[in-house]
């Protein structure tokens, strides 16, 4: 028999708590609101969805009102890992046995290529005891492939029409659960019998709004994270020698920096949307953190932590103009590009055909930098900002603006770097109680979204900071959480990314505090995260939801 880990074996028996709506079943009596409007773009939105614009919020409460006919359903897990997607699947699993035991779920592997390629399984109840309130995706996998063209969508409804599926979970993030919902008009439009749910998922918290209170995986990650932080900072304060330059994941919004400087009370947080919003250059970083060093070399000592979010690179100004020249010009000039011989002549090529600005702001930055910018691109020709340092490139700034300010005699401090940085660690962790609850409540509610008729929804279980006694179930219509931007030089409709907002209760508080932490060592050492004990250790809220929800 496979070996698992006594925490496992001990974790598989936690039973997630459900919305009251949903305790006696996902056959439930569906209210719905009014006609909803998207946060902008109203005609142009309604233009291109004009069979799931509109629809109105859906709230559940007990009592039967949907189909109690045996379901079948297909599920995809799309994008980056987070904790909890296993539970959003056990949710998903005893709904629909809840609903009719013959009820079927069948998994995509892979991610949306999956059901593109017809590779799936069937998850029944033996597979699915297996991974309960476990971490990770690996039981049908994930990937990023894009589900957004007419013959993907038709493809994907050739291969389930042969299963039998009515309706289809995609388990994603902002851009998984915007073509969730192309597809769902695709589907409503040509008269294709399938449903499509979405889930709101991803570690980086950036899809939120009114209604969606959190994607799961946020919570666990940043306890994963936060725990390592307050370890970093033990050692830190007991050695008293090293400064630590933490990367923490976040392709974009910063709120993973955000909440895990909140629940450690680190020395400097930076948060991108504040950089960007500042027109900040990075020597401006670089002489705040240098200012903090300082300080507390004359107080508290010659050690400290400073918090880095993933996505900054591409916050600061220059460095944006940067990198959008760069995206452009390795896309343009790919074939001439790969028949360079060695970084030097790629460097020269690169330098010849920026601007002078942008040249300029590349000749600056250390080689290594130079070159991580310059590597491979994402699927959408995007740079890869998990691959670029800059934990090192600060450091090392940091590290030469000291040294010739000891030369000049205005710092008497020593200064010595480590760096880190915290993403794959968490985004596959054994999920909090908040994520196992979450994600089971998601699931399952989104079985209530199917047979309740619902076709481009997102699944949203609200109330999260209270007792699971008053969380409230039900689906938001995906159209409403959409504007339109300029993507890759043309007009798209997508959901909106939830980006820090900097007078927000999460943000004002850092600010409030920013000074007294940056000078004291007011460090908290939040530890691991707990499963079995009291629930005032158990059952957890994250510091942004507590401050966003006032409390
Ligand atoms: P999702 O938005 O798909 O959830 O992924 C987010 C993320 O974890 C980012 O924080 C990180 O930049 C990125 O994935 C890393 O991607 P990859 O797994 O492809 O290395």
């Amino acid at each position: 028999m496979k070996r698992i880990s006594a925490l496992q074996q001990a974790r598989s028996d936690y039973q997630p708590k459900l919305p009251p709506a949903l305790s006696a079943g996902a056959n439930v009596k569906a209210s719905e609101g009014g006609p909803t409007t998207p946060i902008a773009d109203k005609e142009k939105i309604q233009y291109l969805f004009p069979n799931t614009y509109g629809k109105p919020i859906v709230t559940f409460s007990q009592g039967a009102g949907g189909t109690t006919e045996a379901i079948r359903v297909g599920v995809i897990l799309s994008g980056g890992q987070a904790p909890g997607g296993h539970n959003v699947i056990a949710g998903l699993f005893d709904g629909l046995k809840s609903i009719n035991p013959d009820s079927k779920l069948y998994g995509f592997l892979g991610g949306p290529s999956g059901l593109i390629e017809d590779e799936y399984m069937e998850l029944t109840a033996e597979i699915m005891d297996q991974y309960r309130n476990t971490g990770g995706f690996d039981i049908i996998g994930s990937g990023r492939t894009k589900l957004e063209t007419a013959e993907d969508f038709d493809k994907a409804s050739e291969n389930c029409s042969k299963l039998g599926i009515t309706a289809l979970i995609i388990i994603g993030g902002d851009d998984s659960n915007t073509n969730a919902c192309l597809l769902a008009e695709y589907y409503k439009e040509n008269d294709v019998p399938i449903q499509v749910i979405g889930c709101p998922k991803t570690i980086d918290g950036d899809l939120k709004n009114e209604y969606i209170e959190a994607s799961f995986g946020f919570d666990t990650a940043c306890r994963v994270y936060s725990e390592l932080i307050g370890n970093i900072q033990r050692d830190a304060n007991s050695a008293k020698k090293y400064w630590h330059f933490i990367k923490l994941m976040g392709r974009s919004a910063s709120h993973i920096a955000l909440e895990c400087g909140l629940q450690t009370q680190a020395n400097i947080t930076i948060i991108s949307e504040e950089v960007e919003a500042k027109r900040q250059t990075i020597d401006d970083i670089v002489d705040d953190i240098v200012e903090v060093i300082v300080a507390r070399s004359e107080t508290a000592g010659n050690f400290g932590t400073v918090l880095i979010p993933e996505g900054l690179i591409e916050f600061i100004p220059e460095m944006k103009a940067l990198i959008s020249e760069l995206n452009d010009l390795l896309a343009k000039e790919s074939e001439a590009f790969q028949t360079l011989r060695g970084r030097s002549e790629q460097l020269a090529f690169i330098n010849h055909h920026l601007s002078k600005d942008t040249s300029y702001t590349f000749s600056s930055l250390p080689a290594t930098i130079q070159v991580q910018l310059t590597m491979d691109r994402d699927p959408h020709g995007n740079v890869q900002v998990s691959l670029i340092e800059t934990e090192k490139l600060l450091a090392e700034m940091v590290a030469l603006k000291l040294n010739e300010m000891k030369a000049a005699g205005t710092y008497n401090g020593k200064f010595s770097a480590q760096t880190h940085f915290f993403g794959y660690e968490g985004r596959c962790a054994a999920p909090s109680n908040f994520d196992a609850d979450y994600c089971y409540s998601l699931g399952y509610n989104a079985t209530a979204l199917v047979a309740a008729g619902k076709t481009g929804y997102l699944s949203s279980v609200r109330n999260m900071t209270k007792d699971s006694s008053k969380w409230i179930a039900g689906g938001i219509p995906i159209t409403m959480m959409m504007n339109v931007e300029r993507r890759h030089g043309a007009d798209k409709p997508v959901i909106q990314k939830a980006l820090v907002k900097l007078d927000d209760a999460p943000f004002m508080h850092l600010l409030a505090n920013r000074k007294v932490w940056a000078i004291n060592t007011d460090y908290v050492y939040p530890g691991p995260i707990q499963y079995f004990g009291p629930s005032s250790v158990c059952d957890l809220v994250t510091e942004t939801l507590k401050l966003e929800k006032g409390v």
